[in-house]
C-alpha cells in the first residue's frame, strides 16, 4: 500500500487526506478480515475441502441429449442442484443406452453419493442396480420415466407424467377434429413410436393402439420407432410416404423431435400438411409441446401438440429436503399438464370425466415459457 502512495504524484492536500482515510479504511477492514471474524460475527471463512465436505451429493443418471426436451430437461436439474443451495450434482449422459445408466449408479454408489437422481431410459432391467443402491443406503428418486422392478421398495419415489392420458388426450382430440369437419370416412395414421420400452412409448403408444380398436374407421397403417430423434423421425416417415405415399392421413408422433423429421420428409415428398383432411392435408399430432413444437402448432403445422414438462429441477429439489428431514415421499406423483392448438372449435376435452383446455398458442404464450 505504502508503494502505491509513492507511485502517485500527489499535488493537492485534499487528496492525501482522503487517500489516507481511504488507506485507514482499508487497513481495518484488511486487519479485520485476517482475524478469527468473531469481531463482526460472521461465519468463520471455510477453505474449499470444508465447503465440498459440506455439499449434498447427487448423482444424476439422464437418459441422454436426444431431444429439445431431453435438454431443457437436464437444464432444470442442474439449475435447481446448484452449490449455493448446498448440493453437488454428479451428471451422468446415458446416451440412451441402459448399461451407460447403470454403470453410472454403480459409480454413483462407489463415490459413496448421498442421493441418486434417475430418467430411466428404458422400464425394465433396473432391478439389480437400485437393490445395490438401497443396501448402500442411497435413496433413489426416479423422475419422468418410470421403472417396472419386482419390488417398489427398490425406489423411495417417482414422479412423472401420466403418458396414457397423454395418448388419450391426442386421440380424444382427433375424435373431436373429426366430428367438427363432419368427416365419417376413414383414416389411415402412421405412429411414430419413441424409444421402444421407454415408459412415454409404452404409454402414447397404447393409447392409440386402444383408439384405434375402438373405432373401426382408425386404420393403423404403420407403427415403428425414431427414438424419439429427428433424423430417426424423418427416417421412419421417409419410408413411410414411400410404401403408403398419399394414403396417410393422420402421422401420431411420439415427441416433437420426430415430428420435425417427419414434417421434413412430408415436405421433400411434396405432400400437404395442415388440418383440413378433406383437402388432403395431412394432420401431424405431436407431443412435448417444446418451444419449436409449439410455433409449429402456432403455423398450424402440428395439429395438436399435448404437453409433456421437461420442468423437474425444483420439484425434485423438494423431494431431496423433504427425505432429508425425514419425511415420506408418496411413492408416486403425476404431474399437470396441458394440450396446444391453433385449429378453432376445439377449446376443451372430456375425458374419464374430467375437463381438459387446449389451450391456442401465440407470441406472448411462446415467450412467456420456460422451455
Ligand atoms: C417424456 C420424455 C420423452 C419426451 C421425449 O417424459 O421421457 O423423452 O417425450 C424425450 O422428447 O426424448
Amino acid at each position: 500500500m505504502a508503494d502505491t502512495l509513492i507511485m502517485f504524484n500527489i499535488r493537492k492536500k485534499g487528496f492525501i487526506i482522503v487517500l489516507s482515510a481511504f488507506m485507514m479504511i482499508m487497513a481495518f477492514w484488511l486487519q479485520g478480515c485476517s482475524l478469527d471474524n468473531t469481531a463482526y460475527d460472521e461465519e468463520p471463512v471455510k477453505d474449499s475441502e470444508s465447503i465440498a465436505g459440506s455439499l449434498i451429493t447427487v448423482g444424476f443418471s439422464q437418459v441422454g441429449s436426444e431431444s429439445d426436451w431431453r435438454m431443457a430437461n437436464t437444464k432444470s436439474v442442474q439449475e435447481a442442484f446448484t452449490v449455493d443451495k448446498g448440493y453437488a450434482l454428479i451428471f451422468n449422459d446415458g446416451q440412451q443406452k441402459q448399461e451407460n445408466q447403470i454403470k453410472a449408479i454403480r459409480e454413483f454408489i462407489d463415490q459413496d453419493v448421498d442421493y441418486i437422481l434417475l430418467d430411466p431410459c428404458v422400464e425394465k432391467g433396473w432391478d439389480s442396480a437400485l437393490r445395490e443402491a438401497k443396501e448402500a443406503g442411497i435413496p433413489v428418486i426416479v423422475y419422468d420415466r418410470m421403472v417396472d422392478v419386482s419390488d417398489t421398495d427398490l425406489y423411495d419415489a417417482w414422479i412423472g407424467s401420466d403418458f396414457y392420458l397423454e395418448g388419450k388426450k391426442a386421440c380424444t382430440w382427433l375424435t373431436e377434429y373429426l366430428e367438427s369437419i363432419e368427416y365419417d370416412g376413414d383414416i389411415n395414421i402412421v405412429d411414430l413410436q419413441g424409444t421402444l420400452g421407454a415408459s412415454a412409448q409404452i404409454g402414447r403408444t397404447k393409447a392409440l393402439n386402444d383408439a384405434v380398436s375402438k373405432n373401426g374407421k382408425w386404420h393403423l397403417i404403420a407403427q415403428e420407432t425414431g427414438d424419439f430423434t429427428t433424423a430417426k423421425g424423418k427416417e421412419i416417415m421417409e419410408a413411410m410416404l414411400i410404401k403408403n405415399g398419399g394414403n396417410i392421413n393422420v402421422v401420431y408422433c411420439e415427441n416433437d423431435n420426430m415430428a420435425y423429421g417427419a414434417i421434413e420428409a412430408i415436405r421433400a415428398a411434396g405432400y400437404k400438411i395442415g388440418t383440413n383432411l378433406k383437402n388432403n392435408e395431412i394432420l401431424i399430432l405431436s407431443f412435448d409441446a417444446s418451444n419449436e413444437g409449439l410455433r409449429l402448432t402456432m403455423d398450424g403445422v402440428i395439429a395438436v401438440n399435448t404437453e409433456c414438462s421437461p420442468l423437474y429441477g425444483d420439484m425434485l429439489v423438494e423431494m431431496i429436503e423433504a427425505l432429508g428431514d425425514g419425511e415420506k415421499l408418496e411413492k408416486n406423483t403425476y404431474i399437470e399438464e396441458e394440450q396446444f392448438s391453433n385449429f378453432k372449435g376445439i377449446g376443451s376435452l372430456r375425458i374419464d370425466g374430467n375437463s381438459y383446455f387446449v389451450n391456442e398458442v401465440d407470441e406472448e404464450l411462446l415467450e412467456n415459457r420456460e422451455y
